[in-house]
């Protein structure tokens, strides 16, 4: 693309924008100071079950993680941090990391912590880690994630993620109230470390690795936990744990109507938690999620920097850090759309029961190729007019392979 194609693009919307009273400076400023966390699994090809096609080059330990993460930042310029997962991101000096992190320009968003599997600890997950019967058990669990935060601690983090998989693959396996019951405790405790600057983040999912019930399966329990645990607590919705068609707009509403909307996970699906890239699959969904977030702001139900952004996805076909810049792309569309929704003329046709006016606003800005804005927005903060292009003609993937291989598999990844 070149120069002049992108400024006559971009002329051409500016002026379709001004015309509707729109103040095209701000929208500039706003998508520009938009960042969305990566997460450390997501740089690596991701896979099923039935098997993993790396593609070679992937970061082998969390230095060219982070280099990684560096490089996206300085040609998308919509991220600038990265999620830590432990125990697949532990390092013997944080101290180091921190400063390379600092030397890149990366920071550290929320930590995570990992009780479903095993990795040499003492007692085993195979049965749930917060919610099992043994109390050894849950002792070791919470401590995990005690450990978490104080790590998180010396990286500058400042949220503890926690995702369950507890839960039963048959009736009658688990008594569900006592399950969530210790679940309940278990999470009391860890709350209970957490400093008074951070967050927790409850994450829900319907089903998976558990398939007959999980403890927190969905928005509500992970909303009642939160108000149990404190302020600190809230609902982190991840859009691949949610049943097929569930209406996620709503559930994001709901959430910022009662101040408990903790942050995404950004990611699409078809069917169930399929770690798509996020807007690959349901771009108007996305869209939608972004109006209620704005609409909620706007109302002052939640702020903007209460909540956290991060992509959680995770590919078996394709180039990972291409997938990332898509993603990154897909969620600065459905931001910029989201902004230009006419909300005033909106508020009108809902309060006149104007159905079809309803629909034709949202369409309206859906429908505008808002691409020329974001690209400017992207230049003006120096990066890259179109960072997937820029990634193929530099040979990036081509590079990193020389430099790291082709058989690598780093932990977590
Ligand atoms: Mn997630």
């Amino acid at each position: 693309m070149t120069t002049e194609y992108h400024l006559r693009a971009f002329n051409l919307l500016s002026d379709q924008l001004s015309s509707k009273g729109m103040d095209v400076g701000n929208l500039i400023i706003q998508l520009a100071s938009f960042q969305i966390a990566v997460p450390s699994w997501a740089l690596g090809t991701g896979g099923t079950r039935f098997g993993r096609f790396p593609m070679g080059g992937e970061p082998r330990n969390l230095e060219e993680k982070l280099a990684d993460i560096a490089l996206l930042a300085q040609i998308t310029k919509r991220t600038d941090s990265i999620s830590l997962h432990f125990p697949w991101d532990f390092t013997n000096n944080f101290g180091e990391i921190k400063q390379i992190a600092a030397q890149v320009g990366v920071k550290f968003d929320a930590v995570n912590s990992n009780t479903f599997q095993n990795y040499g600890q003492q007692h085993s997950y195979k049965m749930g880690s917060l919610c099992h019967v043994e109390a050894s058990t849950r002792a070791q669990a919470i401590e995990h994630n005690l450990e978490v935060i104080e790590y998180g601690k010396q990286i500058g983090s400042n949220a503890l993620t926690i995702w369950l998989a507890d839960g039963s693959n048959f009736p009658g396996q688990v008594n569900f109230r006592e399950a969530l019951q210790r679940t309940s405790e278990s999470l009391q405790k860890i709350y209970t470390a957490l400093p008074e600057d951070w967050k927790l983040l409850v994450e829900y999912k319907p089903y998976e690795p558990n398939f007959y019930h999980t403890v927190i399966p969905d928005w509500g329990t992970s909303a009642f936990l939160s108000r149990q645990l404190g302020p600190q607590a809230k609902v982190l919705v991840d859009l691949g744990h949610h049943l097929p068609n569930t209406n996620i707009e709503q559930i994001v509403a709901t959430l910022m109507h009662q101040n408990l909307l903790g942050g995404f996970h950004f990611n699409d699906s078809n069917y169930g938690d399929d770690d798509l890239s996020t807007g690959s699959a349901k771009p108007y969904q996305l869209f939608l999620i972004f109006c209620e977030l704005i609409g909620g702001v706007n109302d002052g139900a939640q702020a903007w920097n209460s909540i956290s952004w991060m992509i959680d996805a995770s590919h078996n076909t394709k180039d990972p850090l291409e997938d990332l810049i898509q993603a990154l792309e897909s969620i600065s569309q459905a931001f910029a759309k989201a902004l230009i929704v006419d909300r005033i003329k909106l508020t009108h046709c809902q309060n006149s029961g104007d159905v079809v006016g309803a629909q034709e606003v949202l369409q309206e800005a859906f429908l505008t190729d808002i691409r020329p804005l974001i690209r400017e927005a992207r230049i003006q903060s120096g990066g890259e007019p179109d960072p997937l292009a820029f990634f193929r003609k530099e040979k990036i993937r081509e590079g990193l392979i020389k430099k790291r291989g082709t058989t690598i598999l780093a932990t977590g990844l």
